[in-house]
């Protein structure tokens, strides 16, 4: 081993904490919108505060039954949060930190501890330029939304053909479609696609249409779905049919990716309504049967299980067609993502996106890429600190090109 001199490794660490600091981020997966969403777009400290995340969390502590939390107003909600989260225990969960590092990095007094102050400041900014405020503080030059045609707010700002910040691409998420079947059912017949329960022939066509026209309507950049831990495929179900009958032939066809995001149990509390889902261990023969089966597909896939994550990188070592992302949800902790990036580093190289920020208010880019930038940085001076200590020379070049890969690059790649 070659002995490197401490300064070398001193400055390698240097370039890539400035590389991941430069880096412009396309966030893959978000549920944020631009402001022409009216009030899809969520912003300010109540809404930071009512995150579902912080939900979850005050209810551990409080004794109010949660069919009572819901009457609240939101402010009444947030003012409750932060009393029991921020003013009664320290916030050292992973999503109040995040409150707090959005505060400190908008310029905000953290140490003074005065939620009206903060209120103060939302009340004055002017939605258009705060947006450019946060992507500028986030280091985000685009998001990838969630867009589900089955939304009563969402589904008319289509219809309206609505111009919007080029900066916001849309996902077509398919839960509604894909999940629910039998909802879904009267509400495509209500826009003219002639689709029977019974999935059959006729159905099958019209499901085809319905896909097209939505990729088209928001010129998507994939299809979506999140799916439970028990999904399995082939299966003779609506959900089944539904992805081997319509979603697989029309993402082939138009060639756009199909995003997968399997692990989640809906509901398991449901008096906490958002803040009620859960997790379980997948299987990843059924990533492994879809990559292999349909080779001209192309599958983005985050897992929400810890469980899942190392056997979802050996079958991406597998599949060129299968592009890992993410730390979801419940994964999106300082020490499970430096677990499962170094992992990731380890069994794929640079050949994943290691995270989108699934924020859910526009503030949120800011705390979740100031924490994640800091963790992934941190992984990858590790391992070109290792290729350092075979003789193997890098170049700031490099750095700056392989981090370029990990935020964005190869997403557009793999899309493209
Ligand atoms: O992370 C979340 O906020 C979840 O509630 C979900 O939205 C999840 O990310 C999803 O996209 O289904
Ligand atoms: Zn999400």
């Amino acid at each position: 081993m070659a002995e490197v001199p401490h300064a070398r490794l001193e400055a390698i660490r240097d370039s890539v904490s400035r590389a991941v600091a430069n880096a412009k981020i396309t966030d893959i997966h978000t549920h944020i919108y631009p402001p022409e969403f009216g009030e899809l777009l969520l912003w300010g400290i109540d809404e930071l505060l009512t995150y579902h995340y912080l939900i979850a969390e005050t209810m551990r502590y409080v004794d109010i039954p949660p069919e009572r939390f819901w009457t609240l107003t939101k402010r009444a909600q947030a003012d409750l949060i932060w009393k029991t989260l921020f003013l009664e225990r320290s916030p050292i969960s992973e999503s109040c930190r995040g409150v707090l590092t959005t505060l400190d990095r908008l310029g905000l007094d953290v140490s003074a501890r005065d939620l009206d102050s903060y209120r103060r400041f939302f009340a004055e900014q002017s939605i258009e330029d705060y947006v450019d405020r946060v992507f500028e503080l986030a280091g985000v030059d685009s998001v990838i939304m969630t867009n589900d045609p089955f939304d009563d707010l969402e589904c008319p700002v289509w219809f309206a053909n609505t111009s919007f910040d080029s900066r916001f691409r849309a996902a077509l998420r398919m839960d509604g479609l894909l999940n629910s079947w039998q909802t879904a059912v009267p509400k495509l017949r209500e826009w003219g696609y002639m689709v029977n329960n019974d999935i059959n022939a006729e159905t099958v066509e019209e499901v085809r249409r319905f896909l097209r026209d939505w990729i088209e309507r928001m010129n998507a950049v994939y299809l979506a779905v999140s799916l439970p831990p028990s999904f399995v495929f082939p299966e003779n179900s609506p959900r089944g049919k539904l992805i081997s009958e319509c979603v697989l032939p029309v993402a082939v066809e138009t060639q756009k990716p199909f995003a997968m995001m399997i692990g989640v149990k809906k509901l398991t509390n449901p008096s906490l309504r958002l803040a009620g889902d859960s997790v379980g261990k997948a299987s990843i023969e059924v990533v492994e049967y879809l990559c292999s089966n349909y080779q001209d597909a192309k599958f983005l896939v985050t897992m929400l299980s810890r469980e899942n994550q190392h056997e979802l990188c050996v079958a991406a070592r597998k599949f060129r067609n299968l592009h890992v992302f993410g730390c979801w949800w419940f994964l999106n902790n300082p020490s499970i993502i430096d677990e499962i990036t170094r992992m990731r580093f380890e069994l794929l190289g640079l050949s994943v996106t290691p995270q989108h920020s699934d924020a859910r208010v526009l503030d949120q880019l800011i705390y979740k890429w100031a924490h994640s930038r800091e963790i992934i940085a941190n992984v990858l001076a590790d391992k070109y600190v290792d290729l350092a200590a075979t003789g193997w020379r890098v170049t700031e070049d490099e750095i700056r090109r392989d981090v370029a890969s990990l935020f964005g690059g190869n997403f557009w790649n793999f899309v493209r």
